[in-house]
């Protein structure tokens, strides 16, 4: 398989997914979810890999979600695929593709580990929220910005999020788009493990070396009844992807990307109802 924008590597029972776009700080476009969908259900479907991670290239950024340079009132704009058998998935809206991955990461019977190796920031954090576990490099950031950028993840990004760290941390990370340190993630229950930069591969790969000492049958099931309880935020996840589809239209959600890009607060003040 041919990529452009991640590496995917499989050796001892591993397959590895890094964003590579870190002069983005592994910021995804379409194209970019669509090769990580296509890698993940190789993952799946390949007898030999027993544990997924997620990760993202170089040591700035596991992924800061949406790229918003190429974002405009119609959304996110599109660009020609490799033809690997899943290039129709580039017509559908960003917002879709990401939420299709951020579900097959869930329906994966196999523990996806993301390994955070920098900022984990709106779209992005949501993609380690949803892995089984998440191992930290202690100079990680975490944060939602959707509310400063004029974007939402009204499913699982708010609705999951909540079960994995409370009510009301949750509701803080998204209303007040703050940033937080490893330290502060450990704390509240929103990853697993926070080690020095230069051990987290070798954190990871012992935590690989455990999971797949264990049966890939049971951790399956497991996995399975994990997920159970929260299945039905896949609903909401849904409607909301078609509610974030219809607010990028407007002009509140467009003053939100064009502050970012333009390096200037933005005003939505007169958007108040
Ligand atoms: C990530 C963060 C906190 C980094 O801050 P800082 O101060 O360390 O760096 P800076 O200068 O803000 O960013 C460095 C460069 O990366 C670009 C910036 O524009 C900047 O470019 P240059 O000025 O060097 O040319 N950059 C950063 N994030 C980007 C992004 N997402 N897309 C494109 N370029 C990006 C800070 O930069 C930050 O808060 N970034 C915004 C994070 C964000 O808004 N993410 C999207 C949320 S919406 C989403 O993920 C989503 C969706 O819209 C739909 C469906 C699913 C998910």
């Amino acid at each position: 398989m041919r990529f452009e924008d991640i590496l995917y590597t499989k050796y001892d029972g591993r397959a590895k997914v890094a964003i590579n776009r870190p002069d983005k700080l592994n910021a995804f476009t379409n194209h970019t979810l669509q090769e990580m969908i296509s890698a993940l259900i190789d993952a799946w479907t390949d007898k030999n890999v027993g544990v997924v991670i997620i990760t993202g290239a170089g040591d700035r950024a596991f992924c800061v979600g949406g790229d918003q340079s190429i974002r405009s009132k119609g959304g996110y704009a599109g660009a020609e695929s490799e033809k690997n058998g899943l290039e129709g998935l580039e017509n559908l809206p960003l917002a879709n593709n990401h939420a299709l991955l951020l579900q097959i990461i869930r329906m994966i019977p196999k523990p996806v580990v993301a390994m955070v190796n920098g900022y984990a920031i709106g779209g992005g954090n949501v993609i380690h929220v949803v892995c089984d576990l998440s191992v930290a490099s202690e100079k990680a950031k975490f944060g939602q910005a959707g509310p400063r950028v004029g974007s939402f993840d009204a499913g699982y990004g708010s609705a999951y999020l909540a079960r994995v760290v409370g009510e009301k941390k949750a509701r803080e990370i998204w209303y007040l788009c703050q940033q937080y340190t490893a330290d502060d993630a450990l704390e509240m229950g929103l990853v697993n493990k926070v080690v020095p930069s230069e051990n987290l591969e070798e954190e990871v790969e012992k935590m690989c070396d455990t999971l797949l000492s264990h049966s890939p049958t049971s951790l399956a099931a497991l996995k399975t009844s994990f997920n159970a309880d929260t299945e039905s935020i896949w609903g909401i996840h849904s409607m909301a992807g078609i509610a974030l589809n219809l607010y990028y239209g407007t002009d509140e959600a467009v003053e939100g990307r064009n502050a970012f890009m333009e390096k200037r607060e933005p005003d939505f003040s007169k958007f108040r109802k």
